[in-house]
């Protein structure tokens, strides 16, 4: 596994910033069942690269993803172990918390329901943690992890995830901001108590509702 990059110090500081002052911000609520665009955010046609400067390069034969924690059933996969698994399909609006979304991005790879049913996380596994091949972190409560459109994706519009998208694996939550959908995942833990990621201490909301505009923490 080769790394690119360095971490974009500028980009980190600035988004900081942001949260202090509480950019974009418009102080109402959207509803995701009539609007499909959530408060301040536009519309984009290409698909932007954003991450914090480190892209690495994960060969298909070397991906491992493992999930862990408190589960009944503890599994580390590789590619081949990720194809046995069912394939899905989905197209998904996406929505980064510097303002754009994308809506329509066809995912194809395995849907989060069938990770489940194979490790068997405890009832006492109330969060869910991420980690990267870039160092990069975040968590969701897993409740949020847990909903019907939530994936892990090897596709997009029927190519490969490419390595700058997170290739050749990433996660997908399209409900929540889309800085909970790590790239390049390697290790998802189910933990009883909560952990934030690398954005969540740096001012950013935990739970990240781009309706409710869970943009950052008080
Ligand atoms: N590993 C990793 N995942 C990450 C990030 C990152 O820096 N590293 N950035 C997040 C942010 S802020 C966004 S908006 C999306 C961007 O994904 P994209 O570059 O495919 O658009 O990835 C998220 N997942
Ligand atoms: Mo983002």
């Amino acid at each position: 596994m080769a790394e690119n990059g360095e971490i974009k110090e500028k980009l980190v500081r600035s988004k900081e910033k942001w949260a202090e002052q509480g950019r974009l911000l418009t102080g109402t609520h959207g509803d995701p069942a009539t609007d499909r665009l959530p408060p301040g955010q536009r519309e984009v046609g290409q698909w932007p690269v954003l991450d914090l400067g480190i892209q690495p390069e994960v060969g298909r034969d070397e991906m491992r993803l493992t999930v862990d924690g408190l589960v009944e059933n503890p599994v580390t996969l590789d590619w081949r172990g990720l194809q046995d698994l069912p394939a899905v399909s989905r197209v998904l609006d996406i929505h980064c918390v510097t303002a754009w979304s994308r809506f329509d991005n066809r995912f194809d790879g395995v849907a989060v329901e069938s990770i489940l049913k194979l490790v068997r996380p405890k009832d006492e596994a109330r969060f869910v943690l991420f980690e990267a091949h870039d160092g990069y972190t975040t968590n969701l409560a897993r409740s949020l992890f847990e909903t019907e459109d939530a994936m892990l994706a090897t596709h997009w519009e029927g190519e490969p995830l490419t390595r700058e998208h997170g290739g050749p694996l990433r996660v997908v939550v399209p409900r929540q901001y889309f800085w909970k959908s790590p790239k390049w995942v390697k290790r998802i833990t189910f933990a009883a108590e909560d952990k934030p990621g690398f954005w969540e201490v740096r001012g950013y909301h935990n739970e990240g509702d781009p309706w409710r505009e869970e943009r950052y923490s008080e």
